[in-house]
């Protein structure tokens, strides 16, 4: 069964202010598709085509090496995404609670210094990328990652992330990236990364 864009939770202007509708229907309805057409495209007729894609994003290395630029590409450009749209809701934003707040509180500092801090890579990040909270498994840092590659395939567990390529805020941002880092933590989904903490 080949991979499919997952619906997006929620109606494309859901998001605003914050996130504009019409960047939520490039994103979602061509952004993304274009990562999972090409996805599809590099595995069809392989033994690959039936497994998760967090199981190959984990293990590119089981990837046969002329398609595995391309998998690593679209397929983790099919990752980032698929949970990018579950980390915003239009009920987003504020602080988190219980345990995953304690452990970013007692990572960074205080959620104010995570913002900071996550807000800072993100603009640091020179050209397309993603910026990221991840776990280790015992400890939670914040890195970022160039193009569509995700932390999952150097064994770290993302539990938030934002993607800052252009075609995520460009419309309505414009070149103000750090504005758009800013603006996003007003539809952030805490349950979503609670949830995220809790598995990893
Ligand atoms: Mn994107």
């Amino acid at each position: 069964m080949p991979f499919e864009v997952p619906p997006l939770p929620y109606d494309y202007a859901a998001l605003e202010p914050h996130i504009d509708e019409q960047t939520m229907r490039l994103h979602h309805d061509k952004h993304h598709q274009g990562y999972v057409d090409k996805l599809n495209a590099a595995l069809a007729g392989t033994e690959h085509e039936g497994r998760s894609i967090d199981d190959i994003i984990a293990n590119l290395d089981s990837i046969p090496e002329d398609k595995r630029t391309a998998v690593r590409n679209h397929g983790g450009g099919h990752l980032n995404h698929s949970r990018f749209w579950e980390w915003m809701s239009p009920d987003g934003g504020g602080d988190p609670s219980g345990e995953s707040a304690s452990a970013i509180e007692s990572a960074f500092g205080s959620m104010d210094d995570f913002r900071k801090k996550f807000e800072e890579a993100g603009v640091n990040r020179f050209g397309s990328g993603w910026v990221w909270l991840v776990s280790d498994g015992s400890s939670l840092s914040v890195t970022s990652t160039a193009n569509q590659d995700s932390p999952l395939s150097d064994g770290q567990v993302p539990i938030l992330g934002n993607d800052v390529w252009e075609h995520a805020y460009y419309l309505k941002y414009q070149n103000r990236r750090p504005e758009y880092l800013a603006a996003w933590w007003n539809v952030v989904d805490w349950d979503k990364v609670a949830e995220l903490y809790a598995k990893g």
